[in-house]
């Protein structure tokens, strides 16, 4: 069984939506990270940087003990290697998932939660830090659109961990941008929305913020 240490954020619904488009069992224990439950000495012995999502696999791939991985981005290569699914076992393929699930982990995620911070959460608006991460979110957003041109998913004809990376982290209400300025964009989510693994791994904990 895998343990999903886990609250609704869209790094936690990546993990998520992986293992429901794989189909594995797993159980999801929460981390309110609201009220500080990731700064709790058994989370980060876990995940020693306090953050979800992290991962406890009971029943690794070749036996022994139960593997723990943090960071989103080593669970899903993690799960990919597991299971087969969403991650091409040939170099060149897995490489060019690879390429692009780093480039969410490095520059979507991170610069799209600072657009959401500066604009909706930050005690004080700043319209320089506004601008700066908008703007970047924009080129971001028009990086991924050129890549969909001519593609069904990030890497090709096929759903892989660099779509279930990439997809939660797309808000365009929340990060200032207008979906109409990136067409293919809109049509790539249509496509993941309407996977019923994916709505079902994004529909995962909508109980814990109520
Ligand atoms: N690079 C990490 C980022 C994880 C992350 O930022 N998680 C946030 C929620 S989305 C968190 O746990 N925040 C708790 C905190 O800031 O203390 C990953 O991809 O797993």
């Amino acid at each position: 069984m895998i343990t999903v240490h886990f609250w609704p954020t869209p790094n936690g619904k990546k993990i998520t939506v992986a293992l429901e488009e794989m189909g594995l069992e797993y159980k999801i224990e929460p981390v309110n990270i609201g009220k500080g439950e990731q700064f709790r000495p058994e989370f980060l012995a876990i995940s020693p940087n306090n953050r979800m999502p992290a991962i406890v696999d009971d029943d690794p791939p070749g036996g022994g003990a139960p593997i723990a991985i943090f960071e989103s981005g080593a669970i899903l290569l993690y799960l990919g290697d597991k299971t087969g699914k969403l991650l091409p076992r040939d170099i060149r393929g897995r490489t060019e998932v690879t390429e692009w699930l780093m480039w969410q982990m490095g520059g979507l995620g991170p610069m799209a939660g600072q657009t959401h911070h500066f604009r909706s959460s930050a005690p004080e608006k700043i319209p320089y830090a506004i601008d700066r991460y908008t703007n970047e979110s924009h080129r971001l957003y028009g990086v991924l659109n050129k890549r969909l041109a001519g593609r069904q998913f990030v890497c090709g004809s096929e759903i892989s961990i660099a779509d279930v990376a990439a997809y939660p982290w797309i808000n365009p209400e929340g990060q200032g941008q207008n979906l109409a300025d990136f067409p293919e964009v809109a049509a790539w989510m249509e496509r993941m929305k309407a996977r019923p693994a994916v709505a079902r791994g994004m529909e995962v904990g909508s109980e814990l913020r109520r």
